[in-house]
């Protein structure tokens, strides 16, 4: 049997590239080094789709005219390098969906903001009446969002493992927020994760744009043939778009707006509202339509999120910081004392960045994680308390007994949430479930 498509990962991506593949005709046989989710092994059989699980068999991927390669999978591993050898072509889940699109996409990276950025510029061209879908590291992934049909436009939230592996996957609108040092487990340094996340540009034309940060220097130095169009939080730019006094402004084509009331709080929000107008207007939406969409806009679960106060305590649901460089901001939003809840599982996070804020807005911390040390190692001499906990109920109860009126519970893990949740959703709906409980 020769298979066409093998695709590596039975994951949403890998899943939803398989089904893609089968609806476009090709030979589709699925490979993955573990047990497969039920529901994706009835959506194989139902449509008729090989596949294998717990291994990867070289003779049979090896046969493939092109390897689909799901973004969670190391490019060390054996199967990748037999595959190189052999000089077969392994593209990303983003690059063989893109083909079956005519959509006009707006594609999003950083390494903090992607979402909100995203689900803003969504509404904002929902609002305006248009037809968009939003896709990729948000949701239902590509592949599966194309299934039913296609659309006038496609946001799409991409991550540099999903970018990655692509060939000519292009833009009409590629946004580059930020890049800090998160996974750097992947990538050697800050340069080649930079390195990765500009390929969001390098397929994009002289009639494209590019919607970047231009404060910082490895962002501002990529070159592109696409429009370049900078966003800063702290110049004054006159094509572009920056913050001023609380305002932001908007220059694009000679036409200047400025927008006072943003519903997102906080400036590293100022900086993702900013970048979602800009993609707004480049699609042309009405000056008024951006300015009331920048106004209504409901934050993200688990970013940031208001949850309740009680006796004069807020709390406040971050789970979705993974990262240092996320709760950096988290904290940088917050206007009141902290105790503040992190930990969990570290990807060699540097804490050293966070000394500063930590030492002037925090002033108890609640460990919740399976191994604190680092966390009590890098702040122990900077903070009143530091307590650990084993699980949100202890959590939320500590954090509350250290927390008075006029304070801020703020649960933002800085690390990802494998060791006692699900995944960061589960982290922050055991939250809000404890916090509503006192
Ligand atoms: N697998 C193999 N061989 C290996 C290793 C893994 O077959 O050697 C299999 C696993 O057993 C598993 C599958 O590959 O069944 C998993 O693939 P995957 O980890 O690429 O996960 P998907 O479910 O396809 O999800 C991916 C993204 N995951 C990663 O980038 C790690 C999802 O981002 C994304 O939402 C989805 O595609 C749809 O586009 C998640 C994420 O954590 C949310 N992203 C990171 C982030 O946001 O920081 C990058």
């Amino acid at each position: 049997m020769s298979n066409d498509i093998v695709i590596l990962g039975a994951g949403i991506s890998g899943a939803g590239a398989a089904m893609l593949a089968k609806k476009n005709n090709f030979n589709v046989f699925v490979s993955d080094s573990c047990s497969i989710d039920t529901k994706y092994k009835k959506l194989f059989i139902d449509n008729k789709i090989d596949f294998e699980e717990n291994k990867h068999t070289s003779n049979i991927i090896l046969r493939a005219s092109e390897i689909i390669k799901s973004p969670g999978i190391p490019d060390d591993i054996s199967i990748i390098k037999k595959i190189v050898n052999k000089g077969i072509s392994i593209i990303s889940e983003i690059e063989f969906a893109s083909r079956f699109t005519k959509a006009k996409i707006a594609a999003v990276t950083g390494t903090n903001g992607k979402t909100t950025t995203c689900l803003l510029l969504a509404y904002i061209l929902q609002n305006a009446g248009y037809d968009v879908k939003i896709a990729g590291n948000i949701g239902t992934g590509f592949s599966f969002s194309l299934l039913e049909r296609d659309y006038d436009y496609i946001v799409l939230e991409l991550s540099s493992f999903q970018l990655d592996y692509i060939k000519d996957f292009r833009s009409k609108v590629a946004v580059l927020l930020n890049v800090t040092s998160d996974h750097l487990d992947r990538y050697n340094n800050i340069d080649e994760y930079c390195f990765a996340k500009s390929r969001i540009t390098s397929n994009q034309r002289s009639q494209d744009f590019f919607i970047y940060n231009i404060d910082q220097k490895c962002i501002e130095n990529i070159s592109t043939k696409a429009k370049k169009i900078p966003i800063s939080l702290t110049k004054e730019l006159k094509m572009g778009g920056f913050l001023k006094n609380n305002t932001i402004t908007l220059n694009l084509n000679n036409k200047t707006m400025t927008i006072q009331e943003l519903a997102l709080q906080g400036k590293h929000n100022s900086f993702n509202s900013m970048a979602a107008a800009m993609a707004a207007r480049v699609f042309e939406v009405k000056d008024s339509i951006i300015r009331q969409s920048m106004i209504d806009f409901q934050n993200v679960e688990h970013r940031l999120e208001y949850v309740i106060t009680v006796h004069g305590i807020e709390f406040i649901n971050d789970s979705k910081a993974t990262n240092v460089n996320a709760s950096w901001f988290a904290l940088e939003s917050m206007d009141k004392r902290i105790v503040w809840i992190a930990g969990g599982v570290d990807k060699g996070n540097d804490y050293t960045e966070l000394s500063d804020i930590v030492n002037e807005r925090v002033k108890a911390i609640v460990c919740l994680g399976n191994n604190n040390q680092n966390i009590v190692k890098s702040f122990k001499s900077n903070v009143d308390a530091i307590v650990e906990a084993s699980t949100m109920k202890e959590a939320v109860s500590h954090a509350y007994n250290l927390a008075n009126k006029d304070e801020i519970v703020l649960l933002s893990p800085a690390c990802a949430s494998f060791d006692l949740f699900k995944n960061y959703e589960d982290r922050g709906l055991q939250f809000k479930q404890e916090v509503r409980k006192l």
